[in-house]
């Protein structure tokens, strides 16, 4: 292998130079080039600076995640940044692109920081369930502040290389294209002066000031950390910084550390790292597929879904036509789209006048003529077959040659639909989550003929409109809906036998779920799709509407609702459900919290379990992807199929067994085999 570090020498500058594509992960072979640089600048006179950069598209962004649960081959990060920092001679990160995690660490260990405008700096360690373990929970706060350094090291998103300056991350911006030679200037500048050391920095006072800021910072994430390991202790490390010594910061930070990355949680988020990557690859389509260039999309339909498809790629700044059948119904859509970017404008998330620039793409149309120009079109109607139908043949007829056309459906048969067409290959299905601006899961769905190209375009157009892709075959409810249909079974039957409902509920959400099935059929309304004949009553929603509980919008549903929709269970529904099941014949008992759980969870195992034999997923990964964005599947559980592996495989078949519940050939064969799907 060649060496991934290089130096050159400008006068007395000596310029470390890191090549390690494609984003100069801190492997072995580059921690180990960075020390001997750092050993090369020290033992030469004539060398009175340093400058540290990266070729390719990026600054270090971090350790090497491969290399993590493998023996640790030195030297390590800490011991290679501690080696930069005590040099004497300044030592000065030039930084572009992304400098993450370890990367963000290397910056912080050097004496300076230059960075072009567009970089982004952070610690996203904890989104791997770990902090960071080079001492950047212990430099950063005393660098710029524990109050500054709590969100970048606890909530792991990075920031602007501008707002790296304001808080003193960054010491100042150079030009774009001249990133080292401004920095090799900077350098020069500063030979002579005695080195400022992060570690040295006291700008941690601030929370030894006012030691409420982390109770306040626990306080303000509570919502999104709820369930997490990581920003716990990436608290406890950034408070460690202000109340013990460095060196005690730093055993203490490498204590925590330790503890997550050989915990359950960092193998499940590290495990979801690659699978979303991973994710993206269809397994039998070239890499180097030629695209189809989207430049205009087209969307059918301007109600909430549809509205919603579109906002992605008006936010991506792709122009969209949107069509309706009636101008009342479009006028309405477009303005609810206009109000959701005023919204989030409001929230200061978004300018005013990007707000404008979003909408300024949008064309409301009622004649499907107005689409032919599209280079995609995605149909969010009505689902039923003859409607999709007739959609997709007269936009067979208007949309021109070589576009594609996909459908939003949730559970229909790709294929089918593809019929009405003289196209099938240009067919496929792009199934967004509502609310579609939001959630970040699209399952692309792969009929029989749908072209390379066409799929190809499709995974690429996802990362840019910011979603998560996953792909799936044509089978009733692809991967996310058809094992959810298993989860739901369960739910109702287990209240059939007597479970508390709320029980359940509690139970998906003790696992880490937001919201259970109960929860949810209040929040949707109990009365969607119901028949409004209070005297028939064939199931329990119908039971539950004939008695006016209608969900959240009247008060009462599952659960009672206060005016803060604070939930209350409720013995009314109880009684009602145990009417109904014992007119349905159905005895009633006792249903502990482990039985709920293991008979909604492992069910959809099962089913995993068979989508992969039919070779509906390409991996196990890709079904924990689509449950952890789609269905809010805990992440730091590593979504079903990663799950059912560490519980071990053997545990779900005889849970399985135990319920007297359908058990796949394939589960069976692999957890009599290695315990692992792939
Ligand atoms: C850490 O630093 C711990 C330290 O504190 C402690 C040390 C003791 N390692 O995302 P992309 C691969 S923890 C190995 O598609 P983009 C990735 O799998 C680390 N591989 O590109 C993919 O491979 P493939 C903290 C990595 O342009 C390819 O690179 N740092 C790593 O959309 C391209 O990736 C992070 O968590 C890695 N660190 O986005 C940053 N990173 O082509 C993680 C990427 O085979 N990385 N790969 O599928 C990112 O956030 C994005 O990759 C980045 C580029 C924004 C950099």
């Amino acid at each position: 292998m060649t060496n991934p570090i290089r130096t050159e020498r400008h006068d007395n500058v000596l310029v470390v130079i890191s090549d390690n594509p494609p984003v100069n992960a801190l492997g072995q072979a580059v921690r180990a080039g960075l020390k001997n640089a750092i050993e090369e600048a020290l033992g030469d006179s004539a060398i009175e600076a340093v400058v540290i950069r990266c070729d390719g598209q990026t600054f270090f962004a971090g350790a090497d995640i491969t290399e993590f649960g493998k023996p640790p081959v030195g030297p390590n990060l800490p011991e290679t940044l501690d080696a930069m920092e005590a040099s004497d001679k300044p030592v000065v990160a030039a930084i572009h692109g992304t400098a993450l995690g370890g990367g963000c660490e290397v910056a912080l260990a050097c004496h300076y920081r230059v960075a072009v405008p567009s970089a982004k700096l952070g610690l996203p360690e904890v989104k791997l369930g770990l902090i960071p373990g080079a001492a950047g929970t212990q430099r950063m706060p005393r660098l710029v502040g524990a109050e500054a350094a709590l969100p970048l090291v606890v909530g792991g998103n990075p920031i602007p290389a501008k707002k790296a300056e304001a808080i003193g991350l960054v010491d100042t911006l150079v030009g774009e294209d001249s990133l080292e030679a401004d920095a090799i200037a900077f350098a020069k500048s500063k030979i002579g002066q005695p080195v400022p050391r992060a570690s040295e920095g006291t700008a941690n006072e601030d929370g030894v000031r006012d030691p409420d800021i982390f109770d306040r910072f626990r306080a303000s994430q509570a919502r999104r950390i709820r369930g997490f390991d990581a920003p716990n202790a990436a608290i406890e490390a950034v408070k460690a910084a202000g109340q013990l010594s460095y060196a005690e910061g730093v055993k203490k930070e490498r204590e925590l550390f330790t503890k997550l990355m050989t915990g359950t949680q960092s193998a499940a988020m590290r495990h979801y790292f690659f699978a979303e990557r991973a994710a993206n690859k269809i397994d039998d389509v070239p890499r180097d597929t030629p695209l189809i260039p989207i430049k205009k999309v087209g969307v059918i339909g301007a109600g909430t879904m549809g509205g919603g498809i579109t906002m992605n790629f008006l936010s991506a700044g792709i122009p969209v036509t949107i069509l309706e059948m009636a101008q009342d119904a479009l006028d309405r859509g477009t303005s609810v789209m206009r109000k959701n970017y005023e919204n989030t404008a409001r929230k200061g998330r978004m300018s005013d006048a990007q707000v404008e620039q979003a909408m300024g793409l949008l064309t409301p149309t009622l004649s499907y003529d107005d689409l032919a120009d599209c280079d995609l079109v995605i149909e969010a109607v009505y689902e039923s077959m003859d409607v999709k139908k007739q959609v997709f043949s007269k936009l067979d007829e208007v949309v021109k040659e070589g576009a594609i056309l996909a459908s939003n459906t949730s559970y229909l048969d790709i294929d089918e639909i593809a019929t009405a067409t003289k196209r099938p290959g240009y067919v496929v299905g792009m199934h967004f989550f509502s609310p579609a601006n939001v959630m970040k899961l699209l399952e692309v769905v792969r009929g029989e003929k749908t072209r390379d190209d066409v799929l190809a375009t499709v995974m690429k157009l996802s990362k840019k409109i910011g979603k998560v892709a996953a792909v799936s075959g044509v089978c009733p409810g692809f991967i996310g809906n058809r094992m959810l249909s298993k989860r739901q079974e369960q739910a109702n039957e287990l209240i059939m036998e007597g479970a508390n409902y709320w029980d359940v509920d509690d139970v998906l959400l003790e696992f880490g779920f937001p919201m259970g099935p109960f929860q949810m059929g209040d929040l949707a309304g109990i009365d969607i799709g119901w028949h409004r004949d209070p005297t028939k009553v064939t199931t329990i929603r119908e039971a539950l509407c004939a008695a006016e509980r209608f969900g959240q919008k009247n008060g009462k549903g599952f659960y009672d609702y206060d005016e803060a929709r604070n939930r209350t269970p409720s013995d009314e529904v109880k009684q009602i459900i145990a009417d109904f099941a014992a007119r349905e014949g159905k005895e009633q008992r006792e249903i502990s919290k482990d039985e709920i759980r293991e008979r909604l969870l492992y069910p959809m195992v099962n089913e995993g379990a068979k989508i992969l034999e039919e070779g509906m997923a390409q991996r196990a990964s890709d079904i924990d992807v689509v449950w952890i964005n789609g269905y809010g599947w805990p992440l730091y559980t590593g979504g079903p199929m990663f799950w059912a592996q560490t519980i071990g495989l053997d545990t779900v078949v005889a849970g399985l067994e135990k319920y007297e519940l359908p058990v796949s050939a394939h589960l069976r064969e692999k957890a009599r085999g290695t315990g692992k799907f792939d």
